[in-house]
């Protein structure tokens, strides 16, 4: 069985948005084509309370893009985003959403930022992704979404981590480029941890 994971397409991370990834708003009709081909489609979708700890704002004298120590774990600092019940945590309004077979949420907790839609940034928990994703016969993973260098990387790596055949959809893909070649070196380091690089239309054929 095969499984599409889209990856945290949600409104602040569309251009306009809080925390916005440019083109972002791209990889949505990407995403809506894909979906009626899988067996299997699950959301991530970043929700975080209005006191976070990766929110610059928690942090006086500090600003988004700087990294500070929270509990032993570097964490970098960004705009207030992804706020429990506002429209900016909503999916985005074109995302055929009806299609989705479950959502995972990821950063509800204050303390703790969470990337990957399986564990959260400790990895003192599970989102239950992995069990999910076995527990429907899935043994191929695709995965697309926002952003390229931090949550799609991190779902990727831990997708094939936990023995998943793991595909990254790079036109379904955008990132945030805090610094330049960041992108790419995420990139790198997803196809050297064995996940299969390939574009949206070769994962509709596979
Ligand atoms: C993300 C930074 C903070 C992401 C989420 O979806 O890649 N990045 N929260
Ligand atoms: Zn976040």
């Amino acid at each position: 069985m095969k499984a599409l994971v889209l990856v945290d397409l949600q409104n602040d991370f569309m251009p306009g948005g809080a925390l916005s990834v440019a083109e972002g708003d791209r990889v949505v009709p990407v995403a809506n084509r894909l979906m009626p081909w899988f067996d299997v489609v699950v959301a991530t979708q970043d929700v975080h309370p209005p006191d976070h700890l990766s929110f610059a704002s928690q942090h006086p004298g500090r600003s988004p893009g700087d990294v500070v120590q929270i509990e032993g774990l570097a964490q970098t600092l960004w705009p207030d985003h992804c706020i429990r019940g506002t429209r900016g945590a909503e999916f985005v309004d074109g995302l055929d959403a009806g299609r989705i077979d479950r959502v995972f949420e990821k950063g509800t907790q204050h303390a703790v930022d969470s990337y990957s839609g399986f564990f959260d940034n400790a990895r003192r928990r599970s989102t239950g992704l992995a069990e999910y994703l076995r527990g429907r016969g899935v043994a191929d993973v695709f995965v697309m979404g926002l952003a390229t260098d931090y949550c799609v990387k991190f779902t990727a790596l831990d997708a094939v981590e936990q023995g998943f055949s793991t595909h990254l959809i790079l036109d379904g893909c955008r990132g945030v480029e805090l610094t330049q070649g960041d992108v790419q070196r995420a990139i790198d380091d997803m196809r050297n941890a064995g996940i299969c690089i390939v574009q949206s239309d070769e994962a509709q054929r596979r």
